[in-house]
């Protein structure tokens, strides 16, 4: 019986190995399949990134293609808008000069002859200047001299059409000196512009209004026979002494009597050396009415347009020599005798006229 037990036992105890190397074979495969299933979602998985991605670049690359594209959209419209804008410049340039000239022909009196308009550099100059002196282009605005633009409110010095004269002419308006409202005739201050010039163009004027010029014998005359007129001389020597000659009666005649100077009632610091001229007529290189028999006075002393007489102690339109202290050649300068002598060529000087 006890034999039959221990069989029995042996019989149980054999059999067990073998169960368990099939449960571990069976597991063991479980693991293999999930693997692969998990293998094969896996790949699935990025399978779709894969996609995904390759969705995301082809988005990505369209929209900076449509960011280039924009770009250029921009540009082109940057460019149309750069043409439109001066374009409408160029409109309202236009606009302002017709204004302005329909005005002036208004308001002021025509030339014998119209000859201002003769002058292309002065009109190109006159309207390129008009925005320099602000809002002086409105036809609105304008006014008939640098003293009424003083009296409107104007108090900055510059460049302004004058309504009293014919259109296009402009002059150079200080609105500083002496309580300002001067409308400049004259300016010498660098050398810039030739002041050995004709009749004509002496009568017309000639320079540039935002530096050296000459407003013309015409205009002159304009103004000064419309109302009377203080001139005002304003000298600087190289030493930067300012100085001034003021006059109380300044008037010019018409051509017809050559531009006959009119002028007394000095006062100032400068030294009088230009009474000595009164009651002359105008000469120019090209045209003797001094009264010196012997001698063309323009010629000979600068070359320049004067009133002079036999000759004269000022030259203000004689040649810019420069700094040549008291050694310049005598009567050939920027001349002021009472100031600083016949050999002594100023650094700057200006005219300027007021009604008084
Ligand atoms: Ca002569």
């Amino acid at each position: 019986m006890a034999n039959v037990l221990l069989l029995a036992a042996f019989l149980l105890s054999s059999s067990f190995p073998s169960r368990a190397q099939d449960t571990s074979i069976i597991i063991s495969t479980a693991n293999t399949e999930a693997l692969e299933s998990q293998l094969t979602e896996t790949k699935e998985e990025t399978g779709r990134l894969k996609n995904e991605v390759d969705r995301l670049s082809s988005l990505v690359e369209t929209l900076l293609s449509r960011v280039d594209s924009l770009s250029d959209e921009l540009s082109g419209e940057k460019v149309r808008g750069a043409q439109l804008e001066q374009n409408l410049t160029r409109q309202i340039q236009k606009l302002e000069a017709r204004l302005q000239t329909q005005c002036c022909s208004e308001m002021g009196p025509s030339p014998q002859g119209a000859e201002t308009t003769a002058n292309p550099r002065v009109t190109q100059v006159g309207l390129a200047s008009t925005t320099v002196a602000g809002s002086s282009g409105d036809a609105q605005e304008l006014k008939a001299d640098c003293a009424a633009y003083k009296a409107s409110g104007q108090t900055t010095s510059g460049v302004y059409p004058l309504g009293s004269l014919p259109s296009g002419v402009q002059a150079y308006c200080d609105m500083e000196t002496a309580g300002g409202g001067w409308t400049v005739i004259q300016r010498r201050q660098d050398g810039s512009v030739p002041f050995n010039r004709t009749w004509e163009e002496y009568k017309l004027g000639f320079g540039n209004k935002s530096g050296e010029y000459w407003l013309g014998n015409e205009n002159i005359h304009l103004l000064t026979n419309q109302k009377k007129h203080t001139l005002r001389i304003d000298l600087q020597d190289w030493e930067e002494n300012q100085t001034f000659a003021e006059y109380s009666t300044f008037r010019v005649s018409g051509e017809s009597d050559g531009y006959r100077l009119h002028i007394s009632g000095y006062s100032g610091t400068a030294g009088d050396s230009m009474t000595y001229n009164n009651g002359e007529r105008f000469s120019t290189v090209d045209r003797d009415n001094d009264v010196y028999s012997n001698g063309h006075c323009s010629q000979q002393h600068g070359q320049g347009g004067w009133w002079f007489w036999q000759c004269s102690y000022s030259i203000l339109n004689g040649r810019y020599l420069g700094n040549c202290g008291s050694s310049c050649p005598a009567y050939q300068g920027v001349v002021w005798h009472h100031r600083r002598g016949v050999r002594y060529s100023l650094k700057s000087v200006s005219m300027k006229i007021r009604a008084s």
